[in-house]
């Protein structure tokens, strides 16, 4: 314990923090971590950036920022001597979900490891008074509750600077509110969020639907807002430009203040816009400088300068495109910019399919980011290579230097410092500590791969992450795991092309082999932690297959000693850093080609997971690290995929047919079994989705997948020290995997900060 903090938090809880509360102490921290992060705050000189994104699933902060200022042990262990935990003051913290998944999360982490290589760099995104909805289940079915996570001690602060926005012709005040981001032994940063004052959290009932025409009131309610309908998408739309109105003006307000006179802005500010959703910066940009007296040409060159653009997907139906009668109605000030923005792309290619606009007067975002932008990147070498060579091949001709990979990462500041204390120790008594700055420096652990001590050490970690997420699980869910069993976890959001689908036949197929006398190699407990989009049936029917199975499963003891299906309720970023620590066998299962990269398969690595996976996304790049013999690939290549999506001839129905594992594990969706717990609707929609659809092509990966699994099962029950060693080797061989790295390279290749 260390009396000066001791006085310290005395001081801050105004009383002896003895007698203190959690909630009293909570605030306390807070106060502590904010004097902290300020005196971390260093002077901007040189190029800037501004990372503009809708979402940021930044978690919860209190623990992050204590690690990162190098106060966590002093504090647990000073609240620890007075019989507190850090654990339970942690509980008081809501949890900002603002962000939907990998992209967001990839946001949060890009924010960390810019404030850790003491890079200049802030984040320009909403204050979302609720973030991604609270899921719970109810007879097997998802239901989404609103999240308000706001309180007064928000560690975002409201300031006096207000911009205005003007959306459909009138004018609102965007205000400006400051969250500090600190870095590990780094600087502190910014994320900037935007939020208008007249919006009212007192109009949501108690589900989460609300009037999306009533701007004022309504804007930044919601991430994300059902765009199911047409007011869905214009809302969209309006929180796209208030964001990045507001945000442009922050830039050109900065800038100016240290000496830009807007002519020379590249030389101030790299802009890099997260996805389309902040595409309208492009013209946003052009506008204001117009108004600052810049001609139209010149304004184009300094945008495209200063802006790059990044892409998180090859899925065409999550690439943005409005009718342009919505941006008529929204933004009526950047359509005549965007048409001549148009005209010039038109000067330099006759392909009419690299239009912004058109000949349906629909607007291509990604078109206007890849023609007005100096950089488009992929985030997973294979992803990139599939846009240049198919998704946007044609951009790819036209600008062949515009096109770079930035394959993703993730802070290990968080995804092993904070949620994996026991692992962290041991690599830090085997290694030393050089590996939380460097993240390559993990590779010494390979000294220890013959060290029998290390490698049982290793699994009794495992074990003890094992035993503590069966304990949450069982204060939250009421469920009993069985912690000598193999954990499989598939926790991302849902969707059919990431295929739990696949998982669930899997899980039928092992249900029935145990009915039929035959017994795993080793009892398995499969974990999922999954949200679907509230109006994506079939995502919402593949949930409740998975929890009517896990009833069907529970209820049969036969059955249950081998295998048990849990399913975490509103997985977020805490369930996940309680989840990943505990996995040995990470399911990274996405039809080859579809995942642009994935990070949860970096972060269950980290954590000593082997992955069971599809050639896709960073998976590759896994592969790479780790070779062969330490991961388990398995099912169709991207090439294949491509092709057959491209012949138009899959057919289902005829792999169903054709293999009576697959049959059988189909048909039993709608099984007696099934239909006890279960509601015939949705149990049926699936079945008929995959024997008369199966776009995501689950059918022929359905045999490998078995082979693969079953053989990773076998492996892991007949020789638990050579697991051991492939766990370590994994570990290892994480280190590329650091955002640390990633940001690196943006900074070398796009940004050139600080310079
Ligand atoms: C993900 N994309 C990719 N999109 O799917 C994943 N939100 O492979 C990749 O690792 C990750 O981005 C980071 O690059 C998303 O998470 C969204 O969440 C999304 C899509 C549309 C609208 C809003």
């Amino acid at each position: 314990m260390s009396e000066s903090m001791k006085t310290t938090l005395n001081e801050l809880c105004q009383k002896d923090i003895a007698t203190a509360s959690d909630a009293e102490l909570y605030t306390a921290l807070l106060k502590l971590v904010q004097e902290q992060s300020q005196k971390q705050i260093k002077p901007v000189t040189g190029r800037k950036l501004y990372y503009i994104s809708a979402e940021f699933l930044i978690g919860k902060l209190l623990s992050n920022n204590l690690i990162n200022l190098g106060l966590y042990d002093e504090v647990r262990e000073t609240l620890a001597s007075i019989g507190k935990s850090l654990a339970d003051i942690e509980e008081q913290e809501p949890e900002p979900s603002l962000g939907n998944g990998g992209l967001g999360r990839l946001a949060a982490c890009f924010l960390d490891s810019l404030a850790t290589l003491d890079l200049p760099g802030d984040g320009v995104g909403l204050r979302y008074h609720c973030g991604l909805f609270h899921q719970n289940f109810k007879n097997n079915i998802q239901n989404e509750a609103p999240d308000f996570w706001l309180t007064d001690q928000c560690a975002a602060k409201a300031t006096d600077t207000v911009f205005p926005v003007s959306l459909a012709g009138n004018t609102y005040s965007a205000r400006l509110y400051k969250l500090p981001v600190t870095g590990y032994e780094g600087r502190t940063n910014m994320l900037n969020l935007f939020d208008l004052d007249s919006v009212d959290e007192s109009v949501i009932g108690d589900g989460i639907s609300f009037d999306k025409k009533d701007i004022a009131r309504n804007l930044t309610l919601f991430l994300y807002p059902d765009d199911s309908d047409e007011d869905g998408r214009l809302l969209r739309i309006y929180q796209q430009y208030f964001m990045v109105s507001a945000g442009a003006q922050l830039i050109l307000n900065e800038c100016a203040a240290r000496g830009c006179n807007y002519h020379d802005l590249a030389d101030y500010a790299a802009i890099q816009i997260n996805d389309t959703h902040p595409s309208m910066v492009i013209p946003e940009l052009i506008r204001l400088l117009e108004e600052h007296g810049i001609s139209f040409d010149e304004a184009v060159q300094i945008v495209t300068d200063t802006c790059a653009y990044t892409n998180h997907t090859i899925l065409a139906e999550a690439l943005e495109k409005w009718p342009r009668h919505y941006l008529d109605t929204v933004v009526p000030q950047l359509m005549p910019i965007i048409e001549k923005l148009d005209d010039i792309a038109k000067t330099r290619t006759t392909d009419s399919s690299l239009a912004i606009i058109d000949q349906n007067q629909v607007v291509h975002m990604a078109h206007m980011d890849i023609h007005f932008s100096h950089s488009t990147n992929g985030v997973a070498t294979l992803h990139t290579q599939i846009l240049k060579e198919s998704e946007l091949a044609g951009f790819y001709q036209l600008y062949p230097n515009k096109f770079n990979n930035k394959t993703n990462g993730i802070t290990f500041r968080r995804w092993l410092l904070k949620c994996n204390p026991a692992l962290t120790s041991e690599i830090e008594s085997l290694i030393g500590s050089g590996f939380k700055k460097d993240a390559s420096e993990l590779k010494k652990l390979l000294n220890y791969t013959d060290d029998a001590e290390v490698l049982k050490k290793l699994s009794c970690i495992k074990k003890a992450n094992k035993e503590a997420l069966a304990s949450w699980l069982e204060d939250k869910q009421g469920i009993k795991l069985n912690t000598n069993a193999m954990f499989s976890i598939q926790s991302k959001r849902l969707h059919e092309y990431k295929r739990q689908q696949l998982n669930l036949l899997f899980l039928i197929h092992e249900y029935l082999e145990i009915k039929a006398g035959h017994t795993p190699a080793t009892p398995l407990v499969s974990i999922f932690g999954a949200k679907a989009a509230p109006a994506y049936i079939i995502a919402k029917d593949i949930i409740h297959s998975l929890l009517t199975l896990s009833q069907v499963i529970s209820e049969d003891p036969e059955v249950s000693r081998y295998l048990q299906l849990a399913f975490v309720e509103n997985y977020n970023v805490s369930a996940a850093e309680k989840m990943i620590p505990a996995c040995d066998l990470s399911e990274q299962i996405s039809l080859a080609s579809k995942e642009a990269s994935g990070t949860g398969n970096m972060k269950f690595m980290l954590n000593g997971a082997l992955t069971l996976g599809t050639m896709d996304g960073a998976n590759v790049e896994i592969a790479e690290a780790v070779g062969n013999d330490n991961i388990y690939i398995f099912g169709q290549s991207s090439k294949q995929v491509i092709h057959r999506y491209a012949a138009g001839d899959y057919c289902a129905k005829d792999w169903y047919e054709a293999d009576p594992n697959l049959r059988r594990a189909i048909d039993f969706l709608t099984s007696e079994e099934m239909l006890k717990y279960g509601d015939e609707e949705h149990l049926k929609r699936l079945q008929n989705e995959l024997i008369n659809k199966d776009w995501f092509q689950t059918l022929p990966d359905f045999n490998a997948y078995v082979v693969r699994k079953e053989q990773a099962m076998s492996d892991y029950a007949v020789n638990p020290e050579a697991w051991n060693r492939r766990t370590l080797i994994n570990i290892a061989e994480a280190g590329f995997f650091s955002s640390d790295r990633t940001i690196k390279e943006y900074d070398d290749d796009i940004w050139h900060l600080g310079k």
